[in-house]
């Protein structure tokens, strides 16, 4: 049996909005433990993450909270690389989406220690492609995709150790669902040729072709990462996110998205990240996540055997 660890990780310290330090409670609420544990796994909420408070301060050399958000991720990474090495799955519940520079750095480092090869799929409205020159925020929830690939502050491209690569290079990230993007994220993404499947390109091919397309390349050797920042969801299936832009995947076309990953079955870690319960109504976002949790760990309501 696969033993899944729950990581809570309550800060909005790289987000302008707050609310986000309260997703990993709003996900136990909805019973993301014992849906987990229904799928099959042995489930293990370590709890929260402790690190710093919000310190609510303008930006400084581009960026907000800088020490708060490499402490934070250093913990992060800590916990994702502690499961991994004792042959969990790690499932981070953020928190905003700053975190995943923390997580996918541990799942880098461990595949690369392995000789594992690498996927990440991360599903969002935005490209979070921002480097610190070019940010209109200074947010970091809005940077770990340039992180990852090695642009960014030190603090946070080098959790792994001083002389460590970048996580990851530009073909092992795939951006799904994206409807708002800066020009300068625009240019980061085009030059390091980064494949992403904006919502034109999901509206013209369908949800199925692009998944086939985004998992093409993966096979039963590869460990697939899964950052899911709830505001993937158009709000008005998701409103408990703080950076909501209209026109996103609809349920059903995010189900299949998650019972395409599921069907792969090649997952080994993932975050679960933006979700903003003082924005939601009734907790429905978080037991949408969980609903949406479900399918990517294999529940299916196919009728017709496989
Ligand atoms: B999220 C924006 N591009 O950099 C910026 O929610 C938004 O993790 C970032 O995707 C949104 O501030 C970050 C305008
Ligand atoms: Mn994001
Ligand atoms: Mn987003
Ligand atoms: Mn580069």
């Amino acid at each position: 049996m696969t033993t899944l660890t729950l990581i809570g990780a309550p800060t909005d310290v790289g987000a302008s909005v707050l609310g986000a330090s309260m997703g990993p409670d709003a996900l136990r609420i909805a019973g993301i433990a014992r849906a987990m544990q229904a799928r099959g796994f042995d489930v293990r909420d370590q709890g929260n993450l402790a690190g710093p408070g919000n310190p609510q301060a303008e930006p400084a050399s581009g960026f907000r909270h800088l020490a708060e958000v490499a402490a934070w991720n250093r913990a992060v990474y800590e916990a994702t690389h502690a499961a991994l090495q004792a042959g969990q799955l790690p499932l981070l519940m953020g928190g905003d989406h700053c975190l995943a520079i923390g997580s996918i750095s541990a799942v880098a480092q461990h595949c690369r220690a392995r000789g594992r090869r690498l996927k990440v799929l991360w599903f969002d409205a935005h490209a979070d492609a921002n480097t610190p020159e070019s940010s209109p925020s200074g947010n970091l929830h809005g940077m770990p995709v340039a992180c990852l690939l090695g642009h960014g502050p030190a603090q946070l491209t080098r959790l792994a150790g001083p002389d460590a690569p970048p996580a990851l290079q530009s073909g092992q990230i795939t951006l799904i669902g994206v409807r708002s993007v800066d020009a300068t994220e625009k240019r980061f993404v085009n030059e390091h040729g980064i494949e992403v499947y904006d919502m034109r390109t999901i509206d013209e091919l369908g949800m199925r072709a692009v998944m086939q397309a985004a998992l093409a390349d993966v096979d039963q050797d590869t460990h697939l990462h899964v950052s899911f920042d709830m505001d993937c969801l158009d709000p008005s299936v998701a409103p408990g996110v703080g950076t909501g832009v209209r026109g996103g995947p609809t349920y059903r076309e995010t189900q299949l998205c998650m019972e395409m990953l599921a069907d792969c079955g090649a997952l080994g870690s993932a975050d679960l990240v933006e979700l903003n319960p003082a924005l939601d109504v009734r907790n429905q976002t978080a037991e949408l996540a969980v609903d949406l949790l479900e399918s990517l760990f294999g529940k299916s309501t196919l009728m017709r055997p496989q």
